[in-house]
């Protein structure tokens, strides 16, 4: 089963935290995703309480180490979100960075000038899904040869 990493903000503010919840349950019919607590208030407090902020690190970044792609939701600027994506990139890693096409304030040049990565604009999550299932497939046949 491929294993996929979904980044998107927590401390850089939840008003999209809905959008990843949908986003998280389409991926998790297609593969195995470590950060489903992203789209969840309540599991992010439930996952993390008791750990401090180098533990959340060490755990998400093995966690990226283990996975075959990223999906980054990148509407709403993230430090964290970035660092992550430029973690992946680094381990060789497929990034895919969906942008909200309603609600995005303007991305990055850092993100939009970055040739290592894919980056989509989506205006629900049923377009979403039809460019995630192919991404996955991609990796899915990249990973066989
Ligand atoms: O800078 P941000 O907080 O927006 O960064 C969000 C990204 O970093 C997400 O994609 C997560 O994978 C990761 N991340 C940042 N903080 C956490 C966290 N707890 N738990 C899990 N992943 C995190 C933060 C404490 C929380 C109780 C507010």
């Amino acid at each position: 089963m491929i294993k996929i990493y979904f980044a998107g903000s927590i401390r850089s503010g939840r008003g999209l935290a809905g959008k990843y919840r949908e986003i998280i349950d389409m991926l998790k019919k297609h593969g195995q995703v470590f950060t489903e607590h992203v789209g969840d208030d309540i599991a992010i407090d439930r996952d993390n309480v008791g750990l401090t902020d180098r533990e959340i690190h060490d755990r998400d970044l093995e966690w990226i180490r283990q996975s075959d792609l990223m999906v980054a939701e990148v509407t709403i600027p993230s430090l964290g979100v970035g660092y992550e994506i430029a973690r992946a990139i680094d381990l060789q890693k497929s990034v895919l960075c969906l942008v909200d096409r309603d609600s995005a304030p303007g991305l990055s040049a850092m993100i939009s000038g970055c040739s290592d990565l894919r980056i989509i604009e989506y205006a629900s999550v049923d377009e979403a899904e039809i460019i995630l299932k192919e991404f996955i497939a991609e990796n899915q046949e990249s990973m066989k040869a």
